[in-house]
Order: C-alpha cells, then structure tokens, then sequence
C-alpha cells in the first residue's frame, strides 16, 4: 500500500484555505458558502479533496465496504407513520422503499485517510463557520459508529424522496455510481414555522409524482464536500445503475456534547451497539438483548 496521505495532502489548500481562516481567501470561500446555503439551503466546496486524496479515501471505503451494514424500511418523505384520516393520495401516505447500507464509522482508523480529513486542523471550525452555528452549539457527534460513516449503494438502492430531521448534513462524494445518483432536491419548498405550518402539500405532492418543475439536479464529483440544510428542502439520490458502487462520505455535528445514538436506532442504521450506547441511555447490557 503507498503511503497514507495526510490531511494536507487530502484536502486541495491551495484552492480551499481552510487552514488560513484569517485571509481574504477563507473569507470569500466562506461568503460562498453561506450565499449558496442562504439561498437554496445547499452549497458544494467543488474538489475539495486533491484528486491523490479521493483515490486513498475510495481504496478505503472500498477495503471496508464489505462491513457495511443493510438496512431497509419504507418510508414517506416525513419518516412518519400512515395516518389513514388522511385522503389515500396525500404526500403523507406515500411510501417508498428506503436502502442504505452505511459502513459504521469505527471501521476508519484515526490514521487513515478520511479521518485525515475529518481531524484536519481547522476542519471543524471551517464546516461550523460554513453553516454560521454558534460556538457552544456545535460538537462533533460523539458517537464512535456513527461521526463518519460511508454511504455505500448500489443499484437496487434507493435513497427516495424525504426532508431531513437533523438540521444538516455534510457529505463528501468519494465515488459516483455509473450511471444515476444525482442528488435532487426542491429548495426550501417546506417553510418550518410558517403560521400555516408550512407544509405546501400542494408542491410535495408535484416532486413525487414528477409534475414539478422546482426540482434542481446536482451531480456531484468525487471530492465535492456538500453542505446541505434538508429539513425544508425534499431530496432524494436519483435511482443508481451499474456495477459501481456510489460511496459517499457522511459526517455528523450536533448542538449538546457528547450525544450519541439512541440503542435502538444505532443497531437499526449499523447492526450493533457498542457499551457507550447503551450507558449513555442508561441501561446495562444485560437490559439489552441483542
Ligand atoms: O447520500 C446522499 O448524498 C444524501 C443522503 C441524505 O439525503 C441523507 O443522509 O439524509
Ligand atoms: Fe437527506
């Protein structure tokens, strides 16, 4: 094997500064950012990995993809459950069927490739600054299998159409599909909040029976990083074709140190719990049969 690259090597400075946050350069890059992010809720860092750094991250992923982890549900765009009070051809009552299989983040050793990125100095302070969060309301999940997991999907999988429940997602595309996987979405046709609640049924119904016109087709390379605010925006990865796996990197920051996943989730998106999930949701291991 060559020798692992790090941090400096992975991620392209020269036209990416994030290591320099007191120059004009990292403020532009930033003014990018939130522009992109103000407006439509989503902002791409075009190769943000050197071309040497995408070809070790996907040599990893590709090592491990093995360990990834399936798991299938149906789902609606909401994450929520049938409510039959509602008409049969309400957004709410369509259900499509969901498939990850996500590689659990303790298979990326602290000296490998993409956790030479992820523990880049300056890495954390330049995706906070990005997403404008406040200093005391942003920690890295802490979570050993799930701070930066990969997204591994083949054809057959299918990320359908949903709005997030976190606040954002950031993403590092390693390695496309051969055909298919665009990241689609319909910016900010949801309105959290509004006093109508927001909801635009109207238009959510449009994007999933594929009348809607509001629907932007991103296709991203590998080493664009992504920053996306998708719990007013519904997305979905368009259906993958192909031999080719699509890897994409997924890491995660929340607003409270030293949160975790909850038992049940954590053994549903990555196969098993480790002790630190379990006494986190204060229960022994013996409370918890496998
Ligand atoms: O795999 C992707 O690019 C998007 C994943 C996504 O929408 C999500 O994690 O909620
Ligand atoms: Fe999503």
């Amino acid at each position: 094997m060559t020798n692992v690259l790090g941090g400096q090597d992975m991620i392209d400075l020269a036209r990416h500064p994030i290591n320099r946050p007191k120059t004009a350069a990292y403020r532009d890059m930033l003014n990018d950012v939130r522009a992109d992010l103000q407006r439509d809720g989503c902002a791409v860092v075009r190769g943000f990995l050197t071309k040497q750094g995408v070809a070790q991250a996907v040599a990893e992923a590709d090592r491990v993809a093995h360990l990834g982890h399936r798991s299938f549900s149906r789902t609606n765009v909401y994450f929520s459950q049938d409510d039959d009070s509602l008409p049969q051809s309400h957004p709410a009552r369509q259900f499509y069927d969901r498939s990850n299989a996500f590689i659990p983040a303790d298979n990326f050793s602290h000296d490998g490739p993409l956790r030479q990125v992820h523990d880049f100095p300056g890495f954390d302070d330049f995706i906070r600054d990005c997403l404008d969060e406040p200093k005391d309301a942003f920690f890295r999940y802490d979570d050993p299998l799930a701070d930066m997991i990969v997204n591994t999907a083949g054809e057959g999988n299918g990320f359908p159409w949903h709005f997030d429940t976190n606040n954002f997602t950031v993403t590092l595309a390693l390695q496309n599909a051969e055909e298919g996987g665009e990241f689609q979405y319909a910016p900010m046709i949801r309105h959290v909040g509004a006093a109508d609640g927001g909801e635009n049924f109207a238009a959510v119904s449009e994007v999933l029976q594929g009348t809607s016109d509001e629907i932007v087709s991103l296709t991203l390379n590998p080493g664009d990083l992504q920053l996306f605010r998708g719990r007013n925006s519904l997305h979905r990865v368009a259906p993958l074709r192909g031999a080719r796996a699509r890897h994409v990197a997924i890491m995660s920051w929340v607003e409270r140190e030293g949160m975790c996943g909850s038992p049940e989730r954590t053994k549903q998106l990555y196969g098993r719990v480790l002790p630190v999930h379990l006494e986190r949701a204060g229960l022994r291991g013996d409370d918890w049969l496998d």
